[in-house]
């Protein structure tokens, strides 16, 4: 895979309205959780990745802090229906984190895992182009632990079951293993401006 595609220079800001089916939660933050809150601190916080690609690395809180500050700011989908409008997540691109890593040629597909043991599949593709975070803060705050700090992976351009909090590391693939909601029937990609909610949408 080549990590610019073409995408680079792409805004990020959104914005673009309500996706087909969605509600606008206003003020609202619903939580949405398969897992107990897992009490994670920052220090004992970790993020790996590895599967296809030239140097497998791990990063704790100060290495992923030294990454090249990204944000955010834009919206967010929830499959249940509700989106919310101008959020802003602070974090790093996972752009640094290729380049860091660098896929190989072969990889197409990425399995993100929580610390919790929480998976989401993703193509490689939807987590390049500044399009795709490992997010700390918040509205400029620490991410609060039900929201998946200290740290949640942000994929909101899909809906937002892809975005995997206490992320704990990205696998490389080269092909799709469906992850937790994508073996209960929601569909591989989730992209939200195509209503792609359940496998066959
Ligand atoms: N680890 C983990 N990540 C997760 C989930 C989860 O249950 N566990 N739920 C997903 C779903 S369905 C959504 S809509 C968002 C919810 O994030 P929020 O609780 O911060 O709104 O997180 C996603 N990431
Ligand atoms: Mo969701």
């Amino acid at each position: 895979m080549h990590v610019t595609r073409g995408f680079t220079g792409r805004p990020r800001v959104t914005n673009a309205g309500l996706p087909p089916g969605q509600y606008d939660t206003g003020d609202d933050w619903p939580v949405l959780s398969a897992e107990v809150t897992p009490d994670l601190a920052p220090a004992e916080w970790t993020f790996r990745v590895d599967g296809l690609v030239e140097r497998p690395r791990t990063w704790d809180w100060d290495e992923a802090h030294a990454l090249p500050a990204s944000e955010y700011a834009g919206d967010i989908h929830c499959v249940t229906g509700w989106s919310k409008f101008g959020v802003r997540f602070g974090g790093v691109s996972l752009d640094a984190v290729w380049e860091a890593v660098r896929p190989h040629p072969s990889a197409t597909h990425a399995v993100a895992y929580s610390h919790t043991g929480y998976t989401a599949n993703l193509p490689l593709a939807d987590l390049t182009g500044r399009r795709a975070w490992i997010a700390f803060t918040y509205e400029g705050k620490p991410l609060d632990p039900e929201h998946g700090g200290p740290a949640r992976l942000l994929v909101p351009h899909l809906y937002f079951w892809k975005s995997a909090k206490w992320i704990a590391g990205i696998r490389i693939l080269d092909h799709d293993e469906p992850g937790f909601w994508e073996q209960n029937g929601y569909h591989a990609r989730g992209n939200p401006w195509e209503e792609q909610r359940y496998s066959g949408d």
